[in-house]
């Protein structure tokens, strides 16, 4: 030892308390990047028997496959990765995490300071490397033997989970140097041994199994003045609309189901809100809302008064644009956050949204407010009717189409299927076509940022969770952005099925503004394809296949059943159904078209307000 610091390379006492601290936050699961500098902190989680550890050669893969797995375990993930653009490969993944509220811990190895800036290989600033996406960045020490030196790392950890967990959560950057040599002198796994057993010895920096800091959360609970007022607004408001947009919470689906019942609110349901399937009342869920709202009479005739909105921004545009017109008064409950894409006024609740859902069904029950029955029937009427005629359109076509991906989906799948979409027209799709139904799922998908990269390694993520089997539906630009999540699923022996919607090249770009650029008469037809469009003729078949996946090409008709097949079976199985672009925005215009005339009647039948 010179000045406390060791002379013979990083010791593995203060590394190990990394590791116990993590564990003792509740983490459980680990993301390893190979590298050489990641050695101490890579060799401590491994021989953890406390620790799941997955391998991933793919930093930016990785990085996404964490947040997959973090959703799915409703637990913070960590990502070890060496120095150098090892790290710089994970932004991606922490911009999604950090817009999409998910609890990630990034581990970057890194030299010790006197190796920084003059040339060191593998070496570049890590300093705060992902600047404002990530909610807190720290440098640890170089680990040496002095015992406060490893309390002041467990408080640093302790902290790091706390912060990434804490609503809202996000990811959190620890960047770790390291001195050579980097394999352990002694025996790492006694060392484990010993920290973990009951009768460990509490050595100066050690806790003997207790935490070293424990984090107490705010209780998200508003006090009973704040609710009281709120039901007030909520008693004046007849016309009321409940919007849930993205949110995965325990609990939330049978409190929201309980704040529509006593104010006889309808509840736009997203796709991703988890509301539209399971077992609680389902009765107010206008799951057809995005179709509904195609219609311009709904649209006039059907404005609310109040607006209480749940979870993140709903995927629908038709709804999005709807609420931005609107005047109706805006309350808006975030979980600490700021969401609120459409700029109009608004009152921002930071509470727990199952929990305060769960106060306000329960204050009203106790005020007895007799629902508006008119207005909830014209919208579930609407609902019916659009949900009706979409399915009948459904069973009408014989030709592949990509909303028919998603429809079937749902029925018949085992209860806690996880159904991971990818962006573009996958998440679209869900939304306007997940019917509502009994099975317990979970819909999850990358809306922080919306990206299309990571979107397999998310999905893949979510199935090593173990929570529940995986169908991930991609688009086949998505596929290829991220084909080495097909890598990791090897190493980590997973298993899922991939429906893999090919429209050679990105479909979405057929419903913007952009495809004009196709039309002669408007724009310029020969640069389209190439600039949006993208078709790429690409086989995936032998792709898959020496990638140690199964794959086989499904018409729309047969894909359900070929999934059902699929789930609980070992292995990455891909269900490729080929689309094509211009037929499939006719198709889809064709569904909404029927399925808007079916609204328009059903308002004349309604009794309305
Ligand atoms: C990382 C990233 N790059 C680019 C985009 C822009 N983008 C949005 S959709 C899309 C095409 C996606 O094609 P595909 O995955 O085949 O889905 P499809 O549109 O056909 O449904 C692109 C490039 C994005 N969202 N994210
Ligand atoms: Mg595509």
């Amino acid at each position: 030892m010179t000045g406390g610091r060791s002379v013979s390379g990083t010791p593995s006492a203060p590394v190990r308390a990394i590791v116990d601290e993590l564990v003792m936050a509740g983490l459980r699961d680990v993301v390893v990047c190979p590298g050489s500098r990641s050695t101490p902190i890579t060799l401590a989680v491994a021989v953890d028997p406390r620790i799941r550890t997955w391998t991933h050669i793919d930093e930016r893969a990785a990085g996404y496959f964490a947040i997959g797995l973090a959703k799915a375990s409703r637990r913070a993930v960590a990502v070890v990765v060496t120095s150098g653009t090892a790290p710089v490969n994970l932004h991606p993944a922490v911009a999604e995490a950090f817009e999409g509220r998910v609890p990630l811990l990034i581990l970057s190895a890194d030299r010790p300071p006197e190796l920084r800036d003059r040339g060191a290989p593998q070496t570049t600033n890590q300093q705060s490397l992902f600047g404002h996406h990530s909610k807190w960045f720290a440098e640890l020490p170089v680990p040496d033997e002095d015992p406060k030196l490893e309390a002041h790392v467990r408080g640093v950890i302790a902290r790091a989970v706390a912060v990434a967990t804490e609503s809202p959560s996000g990811p959190v950057h620890l960047n770790l140097p390291f001195q050579e040599p980097l394999i352990p002198v002694g025996s790492l796994r006694s060392g484990i041994d010993e920290s973990i057993g009951a009768s460990a010895t509490i050595t100066s920096g050690s806790t003997g199994g207790e935490p070293y800091l424990r984090f107490i959360a705010p209780d998200r609970k508003l006090p009973a003045s704040a609710i009281t007022d709120l039901v007030i607004r909520l008693r004046r408001a007849s016309r009321g609309l409940i919007v849930c947009g993205p949110i995965d919470r325990v609990g939330f689906a049978a409190s929201i189901a309980d704040l529509a019942r006593v104010t006889g609110y309808p509840i736009l349901a997203d796709g991703l809100a988890n509301v539209r399937t399971g077992p609680h009342d389902r009765s107010h869920v206008i799951a057809r809302h995005d179709t509904v709202l195609r219609s311009e009479r709904v649209r006039d005739e059907r404005r609310p008064d109040l607006i209480i909105r749940f979870g993140g921004t709903p995927t629908s545009k038709t709804l999005l644009t709807w609420l931005g017109d609107l005047e109706a008064e805006q309350v808006v409950v975030d979980d600490m956050g700021w969401n609120e894409p459409t700029l109009r006024p608004a009152t921002f609740i930071h509470a727990d949204p199952a929990r305060l859902a769960a106060d306000l069904a329960a204050e009203i029950t106790r005020s007895s407010v007799a629902p508006d029955r008119g207005w909830l029937d014209g919208w579930q009427a609407a609902d019916r009717a659009a949900d009706a005629a979409l399915g009948a359109w459904l069973t009408g076509i014989d030709q592949a189409f990509e909303g028919a991906a998603i429809a079937g989906l749902a029925d018949g799948l085992p209860d806690g299927t996880i159904l991971y979409v990818g962006s573009s027209m996958p998440v679209r799709d869900l939304d306007a076509y997940l019917p509502s139904s009994e099975t317990v799922l979970r819909c999850m998908g990358n809306r922080g940022a919306n990206g299309i990269d990571g979107v397999i390694s998310s999905g893949l993520g979510a199935a090593a969770c173990g929570e529940g089997p995986v169908i991930l539906v991609v688009g086949d630009v998505s596929f290829l952005h991220d084909l080495n999540a097909l890598v990791a699923a090897r190493l980590n022996r997973l298993d899922a099925t991939i429906v893999l919607v090919n429209n050679d090249g990105g479909g979405i770009f057929s419903f913007l503004p952009q495809a004009s650029a196709d039309r002669p008469d408007v724009g310029l037809p020969e640069h389209y394809e190439r600039l949006f469009g993208t078709p790429h003729a690409i086989e995936f078949g032998p792709i898959v296949a020496a990638l140690g996946g199964e794959h086989r090409l499904v018409g729309s008709g047969e894909l359900s059943t070929a999934v059902r097949g699929s789930v609980g079976r070992p292995g990455v199985r891909v269900f490729e159904l080929r689309t094509e672009r211009k037929r499939n925005v006719e198709l889809h215009r064709a569904a909404v078209t029927a399925a808007v005339e079916a609204v328009e009647a059903s308002l004349d039948a309604a009794v309305g307000p």
